[in-house]
């Protein structure tokens, strides 16, 4: 199967299983269509990493599908007030109007605040999930994830993000280090819990961390070119922006052709540290070259 293909078909079974666990008893009806609007489409990588991940220690997919629905609501949430005005103020998202074009300004942090909060219960209140992995592990993937999330991530990533915005003379290091806590933390998180799930070693736990890193880091400076070069109906939202916007990028500071090589780069990095280790990585290698290859 290609990567495409696996993509489209864990997509498929996460959204169903985002539909019939996410509970309508006592929701305001527009609520839960919002919530429902806005975690479905898009590609699902980080779903499909964490997949790859557990899969490299045999542990079934079935079973940490919960985490991975609950991964992408989480991720769903960072999109849908990404997209608000008060932020990077944006009408199309996923091929159709964003959230709050939807359902209006107050739904689109409402819902984003759902997005969150139930992407949290997904995992955390399934009672199978709890019973295959146990509280400590629960509590370990969920410590992984708000990291990622927090201050000194993805937070402070889109905080910083603002601030070099218009910003003359930022540097290159500052990007680098606003795309890790943007972008990069929350692609990494997923290859972390599958790592702890499947009882990993510390040693791999590591290896897999730096992996993690830099095909995240890859996933944003790919996302800058695309910005550059493709047309935002192949894209699922709105193209050119960053530089309409005045964003601080590595395509703004090095162009489009330089960017492209320090990305593979790191991708070639990235591939040597996975192969020092002797477990089979093979899906999520693939995964990771379509980081870097994809077209959308
Ligand atoms: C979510 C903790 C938290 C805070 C909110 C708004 C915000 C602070 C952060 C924004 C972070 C953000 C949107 C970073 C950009 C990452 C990025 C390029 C996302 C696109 O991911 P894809 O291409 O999207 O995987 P699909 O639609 O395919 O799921």
């Amino acid at each position: 199967m290609f990567v495409e293909e696996i993509l489209e078909k864990n997509a498929q079974l996460i959204e169903n299983f985002m539909v019939h666990h996410l509970t309508k008893e006592g929701v305001p009806p527009i609520l839960w269509e919002s919530v429902i609007y806005g975690a479905m489409g898009g590609k699902k990588l980080r779903a499909s990493l964490l997949f790859a991940t557990a899969g490299a220690y045999r542990i079934e997919e079935e079973h940490v599908l919960p985490l991975a629905a609950g991964i992408e609501m989480i991720h769903s949430f960072s999109l849908v007030h990404d997209d608000l005005p008060c932020i990077d103020n944006d009408d199309f998202r996923r091929g159709k109007p964003s959230l709050h074009r939807a359902f209006g300004e107050a739904m689109g942090v409402l819902a984003g605040d759902a997005l969150l909060v139930e992407g949290l219960r997904m995992f955390v209140e399934n009672e199978e999930f709890l019973r295959n992995f146990g509280w400590r592990k629960t509590v370990a993937v969920m410590q992984v994830l708000l990291r990622a999330l927090g201050n000194q991530g993805m937070v402070g990533g889109q905080v910083l993000d603002l601030l070099y915005q218009g910003k003359e003379g930022v540097q290159e290091e500052d990007i680098l280090d606003m795309y890790r806590r943007k972008t990069a933390f929350f692609i990494q998180a997923p290859i972390l819990c599958g790592s702890i799930l499947g009882d990993a070693p510390k040693k791999e736990q590591k290896v897999l961390a730096q992996f993690g890193l830099l095909v995240g880091e890859c996933f944003q400076i790919k996302d800058d070119i695309l910005d550059v070069i493709q047309e935002s109906t192949r894209l699922g939202k709105t193209s050119g922006k960053d530089l309409a916007q005045g964003k601080a990028t590595l395509v703004r500071v090095r162009g489009t052709q330089e960017a492209e090589k320090i990305m593979q780069d790191k991708f070639q990095t990235a591939y040597r540290i996975l192969e020092s280790l002797s477990r089979d990585f093979s899906l999520l290698l693939a995964l990771s070259h379509f980081v870097v290859t994809r077209e959308y």
